[in-house]
């Protein structure tokens, strides 16, 4: 196991996850720098974490550092020449979902990496959810047979603008920000979709993007899923930031709930059990599950980093969620059934 020397770009909201998953795993990487274009972002997080060197500008970090990978953890807009500065020092990256705003841009962030034959992740860490990974497991087993129908739900009315204010200013709302792990999740349980049918709508006042998404997939192999987002529902309990889903497969059915429940019936019976996340000490509620996940996440692109493979949210995987992403919104913009394999 070789120790790394790494660099977190962007000390915002939801990096503090990122620095405090890296603490934890600090027998195997250390943080010797931080960057934000906000001086005193960067410097907090320097202070809080016990991080050396500080920077606002990412080509000084990369010229004063020896870094065995970058994790950025900015909002998309900057992903793609951030990613591509660090390419071009020869320095892997593991970036923040949404990868990009858009299909353009996340496509040249992946060839940036490639061109450079460098090793890239994306942290689209809802696949590394303690109860997710559970899940996923009994469904390889066979324990429901063959999946053939799903719903994957994320519908809150938790008031994420107060952590972060920029969802309310973007046209590409919640699709981009929280559908996109939705249909990855969709995307591992049920296989790739070759068609995406979409309605978008906007609910809350004085937004800019659409806060409910309502798509539906139609797999490869003949499965169907539902995805439902919504950032302007009134669920009762909230489950924030948990995402429901149900599975129907050929010999049985399995459902996973907040906090982190799962049931599901076969032959054999009714089985219940609950996939509680690792304990966080720096955890928080109601995030503790996505917390968990963060340094799940950035376990396995260490554990890629040591063995040279491929990780599960590749760039390469990952565009296959981005283009069921802009095949949702060209579907709701059409009002007609798009094929992913169409996006170019
Ligand atoms: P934020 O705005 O709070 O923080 C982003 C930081 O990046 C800011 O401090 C900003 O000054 C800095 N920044 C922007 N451009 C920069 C550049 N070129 N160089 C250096 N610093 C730069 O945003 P956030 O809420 O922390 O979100 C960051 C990313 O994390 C987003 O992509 C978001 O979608 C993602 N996110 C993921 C999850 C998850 O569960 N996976 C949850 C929340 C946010
Ligand atoms: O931005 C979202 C995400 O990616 O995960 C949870 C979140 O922070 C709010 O829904």
């Amino acid at each position: 196991m070789t120790h790394r020397r790494a660099a977190v770009i962007g000390c915002g909201f939801f990096s503090q996850n990122h620095l405090n998953a890296w603490n934890d795993l600090s027998e195997r990487c250390s943080i010797v720098a931080v960057c934000d274009i906000d001086r005193a972002k960067a410097e907090a997080a320097a202070r809080r974490f016990g991080v050396p060197k500080s920077y606002t500008n990412v080509d000084e970090m990369l010229a004063n550092e020896s870094l065995d990978f970058v994790d950025i953890a900015t909002t998309a807009p900057s992903h793609l020449a951030l990613a591509e500065a660090c390419a071009a020092k020869g320095v892997p990256v593991i970036v923040q979902k949404p990868l990009a705003p858009d299909w353009t841009d996340a496509r040249a962030l992946v060839a940036a990496l490639d061109r450079a034959g460098l090793p890239m992740m994306v942290h689209e860490n809802f696949r590394f959810q303690a109860p997710l990974l559970r899940a996923a497991e009994l469904v390889k087993s066979g324990a429901i047979g063959k999946v053939v129908w799903g719903r994957f739900s994320f519908r809150t009315g938790y008031d994420i603008y107060a952590g972060q204010p920029y969802l309310a200013e973007v046209e590409r709302f919640a699709i981009l920000d929280v559908g996109i792990h939705v249909l990855d999740v969709a995307r591992v349980f049920m296989g790739e979709a070759e068609s995406v049918a979409c309605r978008t709508q906007q609910v809350r006042p004085g937004i800019k993007g659409e806060d409910h998404a309502t798509v539906l997939l139609g797999h490869v192999g003949g499965g169907t899923s539902v995805c439902e987002i919504s950032y302007a529902s009134h669920p009762e309990p909230d489950p924030f930031p948990f995402m429901i889903f149900e599975l129907d497969g050929e010999a049985g059915s399995l459902r996973v709930d907040a906090g982190c429940k799962i049931v599901w019936k076969n032959a054999s019976g009714t089985h219940h059990e609950t996939a509680a996340p690792e304990a966080v000490a720096w955890g928080s509620e109601p995030w503790t599950v996505v917390q968990d996940s963060v340094r799940a996440t950035q376990r396995h692109w260490l554990d890629c980093l040591d063995s040279g493979a491929v990780a599960a949210t590749s760039g390469h995987d990952n565009l296959k969620t981005f283009a069921l992403v802009e095949a949702a919104y060209a579907s709701a913009a059409s009002g007609q059934i798009v094929r992913p394999a169409s996006i170019d």
